[in-house]
């Protein structure tokens, strides 16, 4: 199929479908300037995950994972929304049963004007405390103090995200898999597609008869499965199918 007879067979079935879900991965933030985790310029590449990511490097070296944190907190905070996010935020409006699920801590999505969102692995903007599991929003970058200390108890935060070998929070997860397991197109865009819960969420998505619409440059595990596979930017392809998609309701209230 070419890429215009794809579209057109895209716009037709989101105009048809009663309940359309994004997924979205690090990929779709890249565009803004913030690093993914996997591939040629991904963090992976420099830190190692297990050193970082995990609640028993937290345990031996707070001081080590807070500052690699606070690095990306810096890095991230001058960043905006690209065109990406910004048509994920449209659609929230413009689709009736729309919902958008991220893996992302990166806070873009919000950002961009998006209200619903189920931040599958927490926000880099949130602290916890480690004793009383309180939650607090945080901006100020560079952190000070480094450790990070509670107000209220003076216990050590920690950021409020999901490593490797924590769960995810059941409610956020429960709601994300009821959401995939009724809808009837899931776009899932920029992520590699490996990392679990998140992973599965397509998987249920076609159990129920789904058809999964991938926005990647990469090939990932899938693709195969993708009933649309889009091999590009997602703040090129997305603006595109937002743009078929509009031209085409015009045409359609205009006669
Ligand atoms: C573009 C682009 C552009 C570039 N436009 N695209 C079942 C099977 C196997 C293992 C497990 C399993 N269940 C659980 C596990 C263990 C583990 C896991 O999945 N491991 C796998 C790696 C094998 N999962 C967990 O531990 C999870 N917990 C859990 O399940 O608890 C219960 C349990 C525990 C242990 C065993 C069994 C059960 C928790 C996962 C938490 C993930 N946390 C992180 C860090 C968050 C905080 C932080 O940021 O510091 O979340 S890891 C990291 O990966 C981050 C991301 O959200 C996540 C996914 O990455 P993402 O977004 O896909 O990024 P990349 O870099 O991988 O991909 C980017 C993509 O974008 C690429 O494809 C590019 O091509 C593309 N791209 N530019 C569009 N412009």
């Amino acid at each position: 199929m070419s890429e215009d007879q794809d579209m057109g067979a895209l716009i037709g079935r989101l105009q048809r479908a009663k309940n359309v879900i994004a997924l979205t991965g690090s990929g779709i933030s890249a565009e803004s300037g913030i690093p993914t985790f996997r591939g040629k310029e991904g963090l992976w590449k420099t830190y190692r995950a297990q050193d970082l990511a995990t609640p028993q490097a937290f345990a031996r070296d707070p001081e080590l994972v807070w500052e690699w944190y606070d690095w990306r907190r810096g890095l991230m905070s001058p960043k905006l929304p690209n065109a990406g996010h910004q048509v994920l935020a449209a659609w929230e409006e413009a689709i009736p049963q729309f919902a958008l699920i991220t893996q992302n801590i990166d806070g873009l999505h919000r950002r961009a004007g998006s209200r619903n969102v189920l931040e599958l692995h927490g926000n880099i903007w949130r602290l916890r405390c480690t004793q009383e599991g309180t939650v607090v929003e945080n901006h100020e970058s560079p952190l000070s103090p480094l450790p990070p200390l509670c107000a209220d108890c003076g216990a050590l935060l920690r950021p409020h995200v999901v490593w490797f070998g924590e769960s995810l929070d059941p409610d956020i997860i429960g709601q994300a898999f009821s959401l995939s397991a009724r809808c009837d197109l899931m776009f899932v865009v920029g992520t590699s597609a490996v990392v679990h819960p998140a992973a599965s969420l397509p998987l249920a998505a076609l159990e129920a008869g789904a058809a999964v619409v991938e926005i990647n440059p990469e090939p990932t595990p899938l693709t195969q499965h993708a009933a649309f596979s889009f091999r590009g930017k997602a703040g090129d392809i997305l603006p595109r199918i937002d743009r078929a998609l509009r031209e085409i309701s015009r045409v359609r209230e205009r006669d």
